[in-house]
């Protein structure tokens, strides 16, 4: 195969249109398009998280690299369902009730895709029974939700209990982030599972369903 450092690099410096041209030319020179993605793509995306963890990188390059990763994305998807290869799961992911922030939500969400993730992306300001209905009618066996206010994180518990009072609690994994959340608050409310970084919502949720 090619030598594909430029992909990783243009997400890494988040060059979304240098992304999708490497992806292209990958592609039509007959790359594995999974290869691409966990040979180059979710390890720009790893470093992207470590950077910012070190304050090496702030929002404005998160965003530019998620937007970079999406870029290429969009051109590996299709190929992969074409492939045959199956969605290793199904991600209703949303900001919780009340709560705009989503700059950490669709890191996640395009970190989730990298590993092959189905993502259902629900946006903001998500309602406990637009989680339910995500389950119930498109199937999402995970939950995955975030939240960035002291006042919103509440709507987390809420949603768990709303996913147990319509009988689907034992069909979902739920996972929860965001900058004021803590291991201890997952276990408090019953969630699966909890993680700092968008980095490791892959490795986390791998865990879970397993
Ligand atoms: C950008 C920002 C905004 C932007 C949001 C833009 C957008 N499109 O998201 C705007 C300007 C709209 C905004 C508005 C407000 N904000 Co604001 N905002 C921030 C700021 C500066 C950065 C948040 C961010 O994007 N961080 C970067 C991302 C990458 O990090 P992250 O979200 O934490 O996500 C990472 C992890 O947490 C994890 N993760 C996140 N979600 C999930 C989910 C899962 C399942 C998993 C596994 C992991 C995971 O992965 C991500 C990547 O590693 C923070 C300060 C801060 N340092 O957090 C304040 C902050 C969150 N905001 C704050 C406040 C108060 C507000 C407002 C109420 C302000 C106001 N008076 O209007 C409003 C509320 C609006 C609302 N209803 O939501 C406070 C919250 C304080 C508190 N105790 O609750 C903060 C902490 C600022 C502060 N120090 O006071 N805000």
């Amino acid at each position: 195969m090619q030598d594909l450092k430029p992909l990783h690099d243009a997400i890494l410096s988040g060059d979304a249109k240098t992304a999708k041209e490497t992806t292209q030319q990958a592609l039509a020179a007959g790359a594995d398009p999974l290869k691409l993605v966990q040979e180059y793509m979710v390890p720009a995306m790893g470093e992207v998280g470590r950077r910012f963890e070190c304050n090496e990188y702030f929002v404005p390059e998160l965003l530019l690299s998620a937007r970079a990763m999406k870029a290429a994305l969009e051109l590996i998807r299709p190929l992969l369902i074409a492939s045959g290869a199956q969605p290793v799961g199904r991600v209703a992911l949303g900001t919780v009730k009340g709560d705009l922030h989503d700059i950490g939500k669709n890191l996640v969400g395009a970190m989730l895709e990298g590993g092959g993730y189905e993502v259902l992306d629900l946006g903001v300001n998500v309602t406990p029974e637009q989680f339910v209905a995500a389950v119930k009618e498109k199937g999402a066996n995970i939950v995955a939700m975030s939240a960035l206010l002291t006042t919103t994180m509440p709507a987390m518990r809420t949603t768990v209990d709303a996913l147990k009072t319509a009988g689907v609690r034992d069909k979902v994994k739920i996972l929860i982030g965001g900058a004021p959340i803590t291991q201890r608050y997952a276990e408090e409310i019953g969630a699966d599972g909890f993680t700092e970084s968008a980095a490791g919502a892959v490795g986390l949720a791998k865990k879970v369903v397993a």
